[in-house]
């Protein structure tokens, strides 16, 4: 049920308390050990002894991507190397990568935290856990093993790839629980397709998903084609990695660690807090890290807080899945979208399948937008007449969806790109 019950039942008004001393902790520890937030509290006049309440952190400066940047590898860091067990980094694909490093008791929280999801997703001890993230400077495989070692879980660490492999080990060794990004376990379902494996050959029970943004009809996808509970579960390596966040078997938002983060939702183009229950930004300032404390962290990620209690007990406020990061917004016709939203609408539709690329184009001085989405080969080798109704359907639901009206291009089926690891969603080609 819990992995920390008393941590993860916290009243909310002991939590406040907590939340606070730790925020006074983190900032003596950056202001005292970090230059760069030294520097910009003496800007801002700040004065991190005179913090008495948690309203404050409003006065407190943002802390970017290209802050991380600009202070690589070791500029940011609280503790010298000779304290740091461990290095983690992004891969950089959009410009100098980000290093982040940790503790031996920042290793320790990471764990717990990620025990906490697992167990809130169902895992136990008894479980084996085939962990199909990649190992190595990304933090989803380190993250999610050290997680599942800590509850007792048997852990295959496997890393991504090799996708037949992958599934004769899921047979022979009787994983019960898959963890990877929601499309490798789609990829993963088609393969088992191919190569004639039947779900009933498997002992799978729970999936744990996360690295990316998918829907909830991807959801009922994956869990229809594997026979699992899917849970879904959030985090980024410049606040930890995974155990920011995760669902419980609710299965209706993800808890936050609240006792470890502190966040905020704010409207990314004026910077104030969104209105409660409002999908803004989230920002996120680490209470315990001391390798690596960040505060008021601009995610970039889209996504509302669900106040209400939970069923489930944890009093931690849920986050609504992240629908997308702001970076990944297109603008169509003037109107905002996210990938995120245009692949809830294609799965609703019967014929189409879970794979889809958006292209985008430069046309004069406006911006063309394809869908290209897989569909199963009696609707791609229908009639024409067939066809043209069926992409007619589509971008009719996209339109009442949405408001928007795009291009759509059926595809033949395996004809787009699969991911072993994060989906690559848009394809940008202006
Ligand atoms: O993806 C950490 C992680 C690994 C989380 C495994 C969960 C499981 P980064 O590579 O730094 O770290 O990428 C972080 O991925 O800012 C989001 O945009 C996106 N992301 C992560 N989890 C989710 C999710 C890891 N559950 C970036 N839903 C974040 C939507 C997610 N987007």
């Amino acid at each position: 049920m819990y992995w920390q019950p008393e941590q993860e039942r916290i009243s909310r008004s002991e939590l406040a308390q907590l939340q606070l001393e730790r925020l006074q902790a983190t900032l003596y520890r950056v202001a005292t050990h970090v230059p760069f937030y030294r520097r910009k509290f003496k800007e801002l006049h700040i004065d991190p002894d005179g913090f008495k309440s948690l309203d404050d952190l409003r006065s407190l400066p943002f802390t970017y991507k290209q802050d991380l940047r600009d202070n690589y590898p070791y500029g940011l860091f609280a503790v010298p190397l000779r304290d740091v067990v461990r290095l983690h980094a992004s891969s950089g694909t959009t410009g100098q990568s980000t290093v982040v490093g940790y503790t031996q008791n920042d290793i320790k929280n990471w764990s717990d935290l990620v025990a906490r999801i697992m167990t809130g997703a169902g895992v136990t001890k008894d479980d084996v856990v085939q962990i199909a993230f990649g190992y190595g400077l990304f933090t989803g495989g380190f993250g999610l093993h050290y997680g599942s070692e800590r509850i007792g879980a048997s852990v295959i660490p496997i890393s991504s790839g090799n996708t037949k492999r992958q599934l004769r080990i899921m047979r022979d060794f009787k994983t019960t629980t898959l963890v990877c990004t929601p499309s490798y376990a789609l990829l993963m379902a088609d393969v088992m397709e191919e190569n004639g494996i039947s779900i009933n050959e498997l002992s799978l029970k729970f999936g744990l998903f996360g690295g990316e943004p998918w829907s909830e009809a991807m959801r009922n996808e994956i869990q229809d084609k594997l026979a699992i509970s899917a849970t879904d579960n959030y985090g980024l390596s410049e606040v930890m990695g995974p155990g920011v966040a995760g669902e419980c078997q609710e299965r209706h938002g993800l808890h936050i660690n609240e006792d470890h983060f502190l966040v905020e939702i704010i409207n990314p183009e004026t910077l104030e807090p969104a209105a409660p229950g409002d999908l803004g930004e989230i920002v996120i300032t680490t209470l315990t890290k001391e390798a690596f404390p960040v505060i008021r962290y601009r995610t970039r990620d889209l996504t509302r807080l669900l106040p209400e209690p939970c069923p489930c007990g944890r009093t931690f406020t849920r986050m609504e899945r992240v629908m997308g990061r702001t970076d990944d917004m297109l603008i169509i016709k003037g109107v905002n979208v996210y990938p995120s939203q245009i692949e809830a609408v294609l799965l609703e539709v019967e014929g189409t399948k879970p794979h889809y690329q958006i292209v985008v184009e430069r046309q004069g001085r406006l911006d063309k937008i394809t869908v290209m989405v897989e569909v199963i080969e009696a609707i791609f080798f229908d009639q024409m007449k067939k066809q043209r109704q069926f992409i007619d359907l589509i971008k009719h639901r996209l339109a009442t969806e949405l408001g928007i009206g795009v291009d759509i291009k059926l595809v033949e089926e395996k004809s787009l790109e699969r991911s072993e690891g994060k989906a690559k969603r848009i394809i940008d080609k202006r």
